[in-house]
């Protein structure tokens, strides 16, 4: 296509940049990225599309070099059937499938082993930029992996409670993890000693999936999806839950606080600095010297520091201290295009490598802090935790002399904000109930679901995919539930879109369309809280934080003597795109949640591998996978699961 036509196609498609026209920053803003940097992930997905359909289907393998091969039969009839070792659709759909969940369950568990050392370091006195503080969090982590608290100091228990973590990833005693024993729900345990699928170890099922998917090796599927379901066993416990429950611990339990969100929270007389990426070591300590370095700001004729917050360490910095939350994961770039934003400090994990290229068009520091996460074009301040306070101060101070260079006549600011109110870990959300019912804080949540008054619960996860902002899928689903007494929970990146939208803002709960029932309980619980009401859709963090939604499925499933499949409970990754969310969802399926996807799993081309997720499933674990490309659709459809799901407990449907 000439590159004229191909312009105009964008033009189309890059919209609003995936806001609604309410919510959407200035189209001004939405072009100035175009004429300043000549890209944007639109702009750069319509250059790929159509997506190759065999990578799509995922019957394209690279796992040798006699390869790559492609099986065309998935789709068409007298195709290729084989590769040239012979591998199938089935083989290759399922290793590939297994691949991509490694790849979640590593970044989760990396994230995880990374915090437990800390808290070690803690722990022995090693280190001095970081503390205990919450020692609740601490003890309610030890009980539940079976460490003594009794007489003993705050330290100790933390020790143990660190090298029980980071023994789970290599001990060799057979036994189950430690942390699938604490967390995971009783029922779901079964079924896994059932399927001999339990860890009992993390790092070795890793290795054990890269080996047994080269080349000659596993070549049934069903053998293959089992390891799969290992594997979102390792990222619930290895990973997401471990991840949350020790950042609780050095930096707190969130609670609900208020904030708000949209391009617009940066500002034009702050020094603006963005924290982006996934590890709350680092963005704790961003947050410290912000403060710390605040009238440095002032003396160059800035009112202060202005920190905001881009996808999952800016849903933790927003719990833990009301952060505004800047941009999900795709609109990183489109703050950098405000031309004011004169820091961004990233981490890991979904941190476009595109951003260099776009900060280099303006005054803006991108300042990569990972050894292992370097990308051309930023400036690295290596950050460990013996020198922490080091590297922050440099960080914040890196912003502070790219201000001075900040060119006015370059700035185009969004005056868009949106009031939100975040924050609900498991923790403040049973506080909250509990000053309803004290004894039995789930008590008045249940009965709400048995009386119908909330119909059911769906947790929706993960990432803003270009494919499907275009059509603003996730706000379109959100309604759909809303109006028919769903409860919403969101982490990720959907809490970002949620925000957006304001389905985090308590005032607006009578200006969406939401089912009169799930109206009234949202009403009375935010009133019990101090509030007008709860937000239409309550927002439960980071991706990691995941684990926030299966400590409340947990509970609430223990609570009834029921299995989480039977549980009017699902799952929904609307906008799909990272590894780490297929690793999500698996851990769903695993715990027996019905999971939902848009764009569909890389599995069209295998009618084995569709078979096992949307059928054979809900024998073993009780779960089951959907996809819907409509949202509305797929908003009915859960509907109708949580229907039946309903129906068998012999609740009102
Ligand atoms: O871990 S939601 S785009 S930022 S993967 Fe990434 Fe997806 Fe955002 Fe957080 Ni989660
Ligand atoms: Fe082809 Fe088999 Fe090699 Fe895959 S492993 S690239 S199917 S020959």
């Amino acid at each position: 296509m000439e590159s004229d036509a191909i312009n105009k196609k964008i033009d189309l498609k890059l919209g609003r940049f995936g806001q609604s026209e309410a919510t959407a920053p200035s189209a001004e803003l939405v072009d100035k990225i175009m004429a300043d940097t000549g890209t944007s992930s639109f702009e750069r997905l319509s250059k790929q599309e159509p997506s190759c359909w065999f990578g799509e289907w995922g019957v394209c393998c690279r796992m040798c070099y006699m390869g790559p091969c492609r099986i065309q039969s998935a789709r068409f009839k007298n195709g290729v059937t084989r590769g040239v070792c012979g591998a199938t659709a089935d083989t290759i759909v399922a290793r590939n499938l297994l691949r991509e969940t490694v790849g979640g369950a590593a970044s989760h568990g990396e994230h995880a082993f990374e915090i437990a050392e800390t808290l070690k370091l803690v722990a022995t006195g090693s280190i001095k930029g970081y503390e205990i503080k919450d020692r609740e969090k601490l003890h309610s982590v030890a009980s539940r992996l079976g460490i003594t608290t009794e007489n003993r100091n705050d330290n100790d228990i933390a020790l143990d409670v660190a090298e029980v973590t980071m023994a789970d990833f290599s001990k060799m005693d057979g036994m189950p993890i430690r942390w699938v024993k604490g967390y995971a729900p009783s029922s779901s345990i079964k079924k896994w000693e059932k399927l001999g699928i339990v860890p009992s170890n993390s790092l070795n099922p890793i290795m054990n999936a890269m080996h047994r998917t080269s080349m000659g090796n596993d070549a049934d599927s069903v053998n293959i999806m089992l390891a799969d379901l290992k594997m979102g066993i390792i990222d619930g416990y290895s990973g997401l839950t471990p991840s949350t429950e020790l950042s609780d611990i050095l930096f707190g339990t969130p609670e609900p606080v208020k904030s708000i969100a949209n391009i617009g929270v940066i500002k034009e007389d702050y020094v603006n600095l963005a924290i982006h990426g996934h590890n709350p070591l680092v963005a704790e300590k961003v947050v410290e010297w912000a403060g710390n370095l605040n009238e440095e700001a002032k003396k160059l004729g800035a009112k202060g520091i202005n920190l905001v917050g881009v996808c999952c360490s800016g849903n933790e910095v927003l719990m833990r201290h009301g952060v505004p939350m800047a941009a999900n994961e795709m609109q990183a770039e489109l703050a950098i295009a405000t031309g004011a934003l004169d820091a961004m400090v990233v981490d890991f994990q979904c941190i476009w490598p595109v951003l260099g290229e776009v900060a280099a068009c303006y005054h803006t520091k991108l300042i990569t802090t990972m050894p292992y996460v370097k990308i051309p074009g930023a400036d690295h301040v290596e950050f460990n935790v013996e020198h922490a306070d080091e590297a922050a101060r440099t960080i914040v101070e890196k912003a502070l002399e790219a201000y001075k260079k900040r060119d006015p006549s370059r700035v185009l600011l969004s005056k868009k904000v949106e009031p939100v109110v975040g924050g609900f870990s498991y923790e403040s959300i049973v506080k909250l109930l509990s000053k309803i019912d004290t004894n039995e804080p789930l008590k008045p949540l249940i009965n709400s679901i048995v009386s119908g008054d909330v119909y059911g619960i769906v947790g929706i996860v993960g990432c803003p995919n270009p494919k499907l902002r275009r059509e603003l899928y996730t706000e379109r689903m959100i309604k759909h539930l809303l109006k028919n007494n769903v409860l919403v929970l969101v982490t990720g990146c959907i809490a970002h879109i949620s925000a957006q939208e304001g389905f985090l803002n308590p005032e607006k709960v009578d200006e969406f369309e939401i089912g009169d029932k799930l109206k009234a309980v949202l009403k009375l619980l935010g009133e019990t809280g101090g509030l007008k009401s709860l937000p239409p859709a309550l927002h439960m963090g980071s991706c990691v934080d995941n684990s926030r939604i299966g400590m409340l499925v947990k509970a609430i499933s223990e609570k009834l003597n029921l299995e989480v499949s039977q549980l009017p409970v699902i799952a929904s990754a609307p906008e799909l795109i990272a590894e780490k969310a297929v690793a999500i969802g698996t851990w769903a399926l695993s715990i027996g949640l019905p999971v939902h996807t848009a764009p569909e799993l890389h599995i069209e081309g295998s009618k084995a591998v569709k078979g096992i997720l949307s059928d054979t499933l809900k024998n073993l674990t009780g779960a089951e996978t959907f996809t819907e490309l409509n949202p509305e659709a797929a908003a009915d459809k859960m509907i109708q699961l949580i229907k039946e799901k309903r129906e068998s407990l012999g609740l009102p449907a």
